[in-house]
């Protein structure tokens, strides 16, 4: 998917509210020549004068994870990135949905491999609505593949390993899909370009397991946590193979920006009946729910922003 983006007043860069054109780096910075980066995408819904951010520490932490599987030192506090992403989305006063985006990238100094430049952090805030359909997507399965898990540190969200992504989701686009599933080097089904997947079989949830090719995403947690602990349903983490993915009762994709996204066809054969299912629809109920904060118990989970 293409997504069309308003640019906001603000951007956040090294320590600094800075005005959105001014919001610039060095070409010569490492990260844009050899993927040297990491990054998180996070949501903020707005609601009756309050942005409500998803998940925001937890995101923040797999930033620092990420960081540090890439050897690099993120020369700020956890808490600080935190009241940076507090303060960019305060200074911008979103009155719409809002996507969130933390970057930490090796910037100016060497142009060597084994560069350990310093490093560049932004947090870039804008107006965002839906990712892919929410009335259902028409996939493929991509003929590039995820890298073993000895080939890449597929765990960490790192900006190099979005070339796969992208020529994967372009690739899908070309062939007239919404979206492409990779599948993992051994063949079996790992994920999209930037969702993780689950499928229905028999009322049970079946999705790949985090020791897989896969980004052990936040929406995949939340899932996973709201099919046990609400709906009562039997969720299994294990190796998915493409012929299951074709005779699933229901699909769907998880991820920050495509949220619940329903699967309705996989390489011209639809799922189930073709139609968004009963049990993704539920969970799709139950997300939107939780995500503005309507129940209590996971309120934890979101931090509120007052738009003045
Ligand atoms: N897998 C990949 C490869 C991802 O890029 C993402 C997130 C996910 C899974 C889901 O993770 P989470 O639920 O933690 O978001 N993708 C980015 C996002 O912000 C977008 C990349 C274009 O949704």
């Amino acid at each position: 998917m293409s997504v069309e983006v308003k640019w906001p007043k603000y951007a956040w860069i090294n320590g600094k509210i800075v005005e959105w054109d001014n919001a610039k780096i060095h070409v010569f910075s490492h990260g844009l020549h050899y993927g040297t980066g990491v990054f998180e995408g996070i949501r903020g819904y707005y609601d009756n004068g309050y942005i409500k951010i998803f998940r925001l520490e937890d995101h923040m932490k797999r930033l620092f994870k990420s960081a540090k599987i890439i050897h690099m030192q993120i020369p700020y506090k956890l808490d600080d990135l935190i009241k940076a992403v507090i303060d960019v989305v305060k200074a911008n006063g979103f009155t719409n949905d809002i996507y969130i985006r933390p970057i930490a990238f090796r910037g100016l100094g060497s142009f060597g491999l084994r560069a350990q430049n310093p490093v560049d952090v932004a947090i870039i805030a804008v107006e965002f609505g839906k990712y892919l359909k929410k009335t259902g997507v028409r996939c493929t399965i991509s003929s590039w593949r995820k890298p073993a898990a000895d080939s890449f540190p597929i765990y960490a969200k790192v900006t190099g390993m979005y070339l796969l992504y992208h020529l994967a989701s372009l690739e899908a686009s070309m062939n007239g899909y919404d979206e492409a599933i990779l599948l993992d080097s051994d063949g079996f089904v790992a994920e999209g370009s930037g969702e993780n997947i689950f499928i229905v079989k028999d009322n049970t949830l079946i999705t790949p397991p985090t020791y897989d090719a896969i980004l052990e995403g936040i929406t995949r947690d939340t899932v996973i946590k709201l099919a046990r602990e609400e709906l009562g349903l039997v969720v299994i983490e294990r190796r998915i193979r493409r012929e299951e993915l074709y005779t699933a009762d229901e699909a769907f994709f998880t991820g920050t920006a495509a949220e619940i996204t329903p699967i309705i066809e996989v390489d011209g054969r639809p799922i189930g009946n073709g139609q968004v299912g009963t049990i993704t629809e539920k969970i799709v109920k139950l997300y939107n729910d939780v995500v503005l904060g309507k129940i209590e118990k996971y309120r934890k989970w979101i931090t509120e922003v007052k738009i003045i």
